[in-house]
């Protein structure tokens, strides 16, 4: 029997009118190496996109929780190593909220690492000659605050939760800007998949 792995990406926010991250996403196979996907496209709004994950995953029951959220300035597809306790909007979210210096969940550790296997998954894409490296900071905007809801929610169980930034897509980078090919991307979390 397949395992469940739930994947999430993100709406536009911000200036943009395309998020890589939901482009890729749903462009993936239905099942890949051991895994059979269940998609997600979350609000980038803070707390109601971590909400919207866990009521999927409560239903679901996954064996991992991959999320994927776009990262401009960025020129490689870079699995997060850790999650922060922290909510500091440079920006506010499409719900025009913009929290500074609170935290995700009151009395919460400062930080959680990925429970995916970060590393491995940087190797296996590389392997293939696509630019990855890992990233020591997710921010402290939405992405992050996803990313360390569900690790908070799954610390201690058998669901192992990750998340992947990937870079903007050609037509969203201005002034040579770093980007990458759609199929490059697509390609990437394919990759990563089979390295859980
Ligand atoms: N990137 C933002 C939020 C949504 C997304 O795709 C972030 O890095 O926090």
């Amino acid at each position: 029997m397949k395992k469940k792995l739930l994947i999430t990406g993100f709406e536009p926010f911000g200036r943009d009118t395309i998020n890589p991250s939901w482009e890729a996403v749903s462009r993936l196979e239905d099942t890949i190496g051991d895994y059979e996907l269940t998609k997600l496209r979350l609000p980038v709004v803070f707390g109601a996109a971590a909400e919207r994950a866990l009521d999927t995953a409560r239903e679901l029951g996954p064996d991992a929780i991959l999320c994927v959220g776009q990262a401009g300035g960025r020129s490689a597809v870079t699995p997060e190593v850790v999650a922060i306790n922290l909510r500091d909007a440079s920006m506010e979210d499409n719900a025009g909220n913009r929290p500074m210096d609170e935290p995700v969940v009151p009395e919460g550790p400062a930080a959680y690492f990925a429970s995916v296997p970060v590393r491995k998954i940087a190797d296996a894409v590389r392997g293939k000659g696509i630019s990855c490296a890992l990233s020591y900071s997710a921010g402290a905007y939405v992405c992050n605050d996803l990313f360390y809801t569900l690790r908070h929610r799954y610390e201690g169980t058998k669901t192992r939760t990750g998340f992947i930034h990937v870079p903007c897509l050609p037509e969203q980078a201005k002034d040579q800007a770093p980007c990458m090919p759609l199929d490059t991307i697509v390609q990437a979390l394919g990759i990563a998949i089979t390295a859980l």
